[in-house]
């Protein structure tokens, strides 16, 4: 039965990692918690891509809670990069370990969420007609969660299936004997390409856009190395969280400029890195993400390789990107390339003739139908900003999020927004969010989050907000940070790019371990930058 006039002390919105462990932490402390989530289960991210392919790009032994030793020694992943299944399963697992699920009511979206000055509290509303009353109101909402389909005329009209890969039905699709259409070559689009053309009788990919991809070079976990990390598992944690990354501790990330090496050297670094696979092969050499004839030698040693992989000259061209590499999210794939060669495989460049329409049998580019039984949507998300402003929320005198962030987002440490009392966001923009390991990230946001709330109500305070200077300062420092890198560079959804009519403003902070220090500062100097109004305790 719909809950009307409830009240809680806080209510934490998505049971995605971040939001399972917030409520977790808050339970813990006595306050009480209603979590709601709108998919039918926990996971979050991982509960709605389960795509073909769909897989991790942070190594197993690293995407994880670290936040008990219990979890970390009984939980064991099969493959050096953990599939989607896998890693649902782990959520399920901590749901219940932690018993979690009681709390949380699913298949329930947050629809609207507005400040009361009086009480300081949120009346906190919801699609299944919850309306509900809280002191804390914590969006656990994710970064990319808030899928993009782009507008395509016609898009009703099609008579055959469509699926989206952020949204993909629980029951899996089975392509056999269908003709399929895919737009989209980033992450998604390169993870589920190979395993979705094994299956179809025909697959043409559109491409608007060749992205770089690394080979992941998965394979089944080390079992030697899985116990060298047990054995000391939070040292290992502690050397991630020195990372830029909060991972990748374990393989040198080399400092040499890529300008200052002989064309031999070059060449065996390059070789020895894309061996290894992933991410890291950004950290074959230390300048490839600063200086851009730097990053042209990567580039050039990516594209030679997808030109002695794809045996048709022309694909080969097409998939070659012109663009920075790492600039946009560097893709981590299995066969991807490979895949070009099959016979059932067409690459379809829509980067002068975009998709015009969609009709009842296909999709028309350059003035041509393709048809189709099943169109998937590999074309992102609304990252960092969609989730967060897709509800209604409304902080003092009535301000619109989405008003006050009409010219991008603005934070304080990613974490609260001036205006905002009482509302909290993990992973938020102007946090390292999507450049770190977001385990790492949102377990770093829970436990912020948690210590702030208890401080404050160690004072008597009921409202917790953010000093309007000290947000400037923030979204200044975020700002500068960015344009110290290539990442401003290119058209990425870092950047808002990839939704029509966002604005463009880079919005992860890049730096775990200097975030970090940050944080520890702000603790130090009784949580500087934020304020805190007092009103005698129990007189909501
Ligand atoms: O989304 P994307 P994604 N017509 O935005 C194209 C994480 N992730 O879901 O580049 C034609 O990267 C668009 O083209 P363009 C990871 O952080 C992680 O793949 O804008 N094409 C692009 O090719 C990742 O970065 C994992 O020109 C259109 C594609 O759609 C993030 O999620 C796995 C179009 C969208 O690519 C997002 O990845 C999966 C149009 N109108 C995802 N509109 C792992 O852990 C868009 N496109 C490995």
């Amino acid at each position: 039965m719909a809950d009307v006039g409830k009240r809680f002390d806080a209510v934490v919105v998505g049971a995605g990692f971040g939001g399972m462990y917030m409520l977790h932490l808050l339970h813990r402390s006595g306050l009480s918690v209603r979590g709601y989530e709108r998919g039918g289960g926990v996971g979050g991210t991982w509960f709605w891509n389960r795509y073909p392919g769909c897989r991790c790009d942070v190594e197993s032994m690293e995407y994880s809670y670290q936040f008990s030793a219990e979890l970390q020694q009984e939980w064991n992943w099969s493959e050096r990069y953990s599939p989607q299944p896998e890693i649902l399963a782990y959520a399920n697992h901590v749901a219940d370990k932690f018993e979690l699920r009681r709390h949380f009511r699913f298949n329930t979206a947050l629809t609207a969420a507005q400040y009361d000055e009086a009480t300081q509290t949120w009346r906190v509303c919801t699609s299944e007609g919850e309306t509900v009353h809280c002191q804390y109101l914590i969006m656990a909402t994710g970064c990319l969660s808030s899928t993009n389909t782009p507008d395509f005329p016609g898009l009703d009209t099609f008579a055959g299936q469509t699926y989206h890969t952020g949204a993909w039905p629980t029951d899996g699709v089975d392509f056999s004997g269908k003709t399929v259409g895919i737009i989209g070559t980033g992450s998604s689009g390169i993870q589920s390409i190979p395993l979705i053309a094994a299956q179809a009788r025909q697959l043409t990919v559109f491409q608007r856009t060749p992205n770089y991809s690394v080979p992941a070079q998965n394979g089944p976990i080390d079992s030697a190395r899985v116990a060298e990390i047990k054995a000391n598992y939070a040292e290992f944690r502690v050397r991630n969280k020195a990372q830029q990354a909060a991972f990748g501790a374990d393989y040198p990330r080399r400092g040499d400029s890529v300008l200052e090496a002989s064309a031999e050297e070059r060449a065996r670094r390059f070789e020895e890195y894309w061996g290894y696979g992933g991410f890291m092969f950004l950290a074959a050499f230390g300048d490839i993400g600063q200086d851009e004839s730097a990053n042209f030698h990567a580039q050039e040693f990516v594209r030679n390789k997808i030109r002695s992989i794809v045996k048709d000259p022309r694909t080969a061209e097409l998939l070659c990107p012109d663009t920075l590499i790492g600039c946009k999210r560097l893709c981590a794939d299995s066969g991807y390339y490979a895949t070009f060669n099959r016979d059932n495989v067409t690459l379809v460049d829509v980067s002068e003739h975009p998709v015009e329409q969609i009709t009842p049998g296909g999709l028309v580019t350059g003035g041509r139908e393709y048809k189709f039984d099943v169109i998937v949507f590999a074309t992102g998300f609304d990252a960092m900003t969609g989730a967060l402003l897709k509800p209604d929320i409304r902080g003092r005198n009535n301000l619109a999020l989405g008003d006050k962030w009409h010219a991008g987002p603005r934070t304080y440490l990613g974490l609260m927004t001036a205006e905002f009392p009482n509302l909290f966001m993990l992973t938020g923009p102007g946090s390292p969010s999507v450049l770190a390991n977001m385990v790492t990230g949102v377990e770093q946001h829970a436990e912020f989050v948690a210590s702030l709330i208890q401080w404050a109500d160690a004072q008597g305070s009921r409202e917790i907000s953010v000093a309007q200077p000290a947000e400037d300062e923030w979204v200044e420092v975020v700002n500068m940070r960015s344009r110290a890198t290539l990442f401003p560079r290119c058209n990425s959804w870092y950047l808002g790019a990839n939704v029509p009519g966002k604005p463009r403003v880079f919005m992860p902070y890049v730096g775990f371990p200097d975030y970090s220090a940050k944080l520890a500062e702000v603790v130090d100097n009784g949580y500087a930058g934020f304020t805190t109004r007092g009103v005698a305790m129990g007189q909501h």
